[in-house]
């Protein structure tokens, strides 16, 4: 018997639309709880699919993530089939190679892959008496003012169903908040960003890495970015992130050749020219949206999370470890305020609209940046400096991405918090520059050099010699 587990004798019942990330590990805190939990998820049990449509094939599992699978009791079972990435490893476009630790020797991230892990928290959700999964349930709409949901059965029958709470877990393009936007006062704002990914495949070598495992490889090009996750069948998934007008330019096998000689040479090799020519049409690029909207409840009857509620640009590797914190935050506020609905889904919204807006805005802010004037040596560069100034003042300065990955320190305070240290590093800056520029006047006066004795085209020799790079 596990004790962790309620029996079920809270009879109320809890439907959670969307059977993805977000929806599975809800189903599991809710089933925890001892709710009757029902799960309606559109797509078929991706348990039993041979072809899963996903988004993407792997993610990078952080801190606030495995925090979140840990309270459930599914982070070991996740992390062992996530392979450590200590280290980002820029590639230059004369394929030069470069490491940049995340942290100290225990902190890294995880390569996951999208589907294991969902189908192993549908599992684990399966595994409580208390839940039933409706697959093939795709909502079609619900009435706000009833709470009563529509949806279309596998046989293609509309079934209504009663709850007494709804979890909107149905992703970016969620069908429960479109009962949101009809309500006063709530704000929603929604931006396409002009760049598209597209997903490919980096083989095995005689059945090993073609590149080393332990790293989230970057290739920062400015507008073009490509990034390789490992697999646990030792191959990689690239990701190329580009505007879509570049995409429409590419139209031949040839051009896309041409194309990655220019910016991405050393990857051919590793994916192969005729791999790289079938892969690169094989799909359209998928589009990438950034949602923001508050507030996150409607009565007492309806609440969103993860991708439904904030969808965020995929340039800080957090979308699914927010919404995977979405889960633990509303936890903790169940357990505060006594699972009394009327009181948990209004103080939801108040404590966590400022932490996805927050990160919502700091993923924008990274796209825009890494687009405009990333390239690898300045990527080298800003990091260099970070972790510099980190080491030199481990207390007072701790760089951006170490907060969002590795902590859970609020994502609102770790914007106020970076804000801070760059006033602190600009102060300091000034100082430094202040305190060089008396020094030097007061040398100069105390000890005159004298000029005249030195010949004109000594000075002129010495000038030359001077190369500060
Ligand atoms: P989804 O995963 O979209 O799941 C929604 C589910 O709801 C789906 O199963 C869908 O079938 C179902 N559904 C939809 N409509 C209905 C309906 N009407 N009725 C019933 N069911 C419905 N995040 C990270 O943390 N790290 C990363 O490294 C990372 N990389 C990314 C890379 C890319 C290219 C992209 C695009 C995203 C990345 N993300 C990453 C973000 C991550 O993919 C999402 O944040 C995460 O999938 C959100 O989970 P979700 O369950 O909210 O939504
Ligand atoms: C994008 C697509 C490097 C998976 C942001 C870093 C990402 C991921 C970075 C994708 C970058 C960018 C960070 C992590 C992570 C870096 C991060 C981005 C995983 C600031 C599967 N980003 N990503 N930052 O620091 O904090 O290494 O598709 F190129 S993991 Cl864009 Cl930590």
């Amino acid at each position: 018997m596990d004790y962790n587990r309620r029996s079920s004798s809270n009879k109320k019942v809890v439907a959670v639309v969307g059977g993805g990330l977000v929806g599975a590990l809800n189903a599991c805190y809710f089933a925890k709880r001892g709710f009757q939990v029902e799960v309606f998820e559109s797509r078929e049990d991706i348990r039993n699919a041979k072809i899963v449509k996903g988004r993407s094939i792997n993610l990078a599992l952080s801190h606030r993530g495995r925090q979140a699978l840990k309270q459930v009791g599914m982070e070991d079972k996740i992390v062992s089939k996530g392979i450590p990435m200590h280290s980002r490893m820029i590639h230059s476009r004369n394929g030069k190679q470069s490491a940049i630790p995340y942290g100290k020797k225990g902190q890294y991230i995880l390569s996951v892959d999208r589907a294991n892990l969902n189908k192993e928290l549908l599992s684990e959700a399966e595994t409580y008496p208390n839940t039933k999964m409706n697959f093939d349930h795709k909502l079609l709409d619900w009435n706000a003012e009833t709470g009563a949901m529509t949806f279309i059965g596998p046989e293609g029958t509309k079934e209504e169903i009663q709850a007494d709470l709804i979890v909107g877990c149905d992703g970016a393009f969620s069908a429960i908040r479109k009962q949101f936007l009809r309500r006063s006062r709530f704000n929603y704002s929604q931006t396409y960003i002009p760049h598209g990914y597209l997903e490919l495949t980096m083989p095995s070598q005689n059945g090993d890495f073609s590149m080393k495992p332990d790293f989230l490889h970057i290739w920062p090009r400015n507008t073009f970015m490509m990034i390789a996750l490992p697999n646990l069948d030792k191959t990689f998934t690239c990701t190329l992130f580009m505007p879509f007008e570049e995409f429409e330019k590419l139209t031949t096998g040839d051009q896309v050749i041409e194309f990655f000689e220019k910016y991405f040479p050393d990857t051919i090799p590793l994916i192969g020219v005729e791999a790289l020519k079938k892969d690169y049409f094989r799909l359209p690029a998928q589009a990438m949206v950034s949602v923001k909207c508050s507030p996150y409840h409607l009565g007492n009857m309806c609440v969103i999370m993860g991708d439904a509620a904030h969808a965020v640009v995929p340039f800080y590797g957090q979308g699914m470890n927010a919404g995977f914190e979405d889960c633990l935050v509303f936890n903790e506020i169940m357990d505060q305020l006594n699972e009394d609905f009327s009181a948990v889904l209004p103080e939801y919204s108040r404590v966590r609209v400022p932490d996805d807006h927050a990160i919502a805005d700091l993923a924008m802010y990274n796209y825009v940046e890494m687009r405009a004037h990333v390239n690898s040596k300045w990527f080298l560069f800003r990091k260099h400096v970070d972790n510099f100034l980190h080491i030199i003042m481990p207390r007072t300065i701790i760089p951006l991405y170490t907060m969002v990955t590795f902590t859970r320190t609020r994502y609102h305070e770790a914007i106020k918090r970076w804000h801070w240290q760059d006033k602190v590093i600009n102060h300091g800056l000034l100082i430094t520059a202040t305190a060089a520029l008396l020094g030097g006047t007061y040398l100069l006066i105390k000890h005159p050099p004298n000029i005249s004795q030195i010949p004109v085209d000594h000075l002129w020799t010495r000038l030359q010699a001077f190369k500060p790079f």
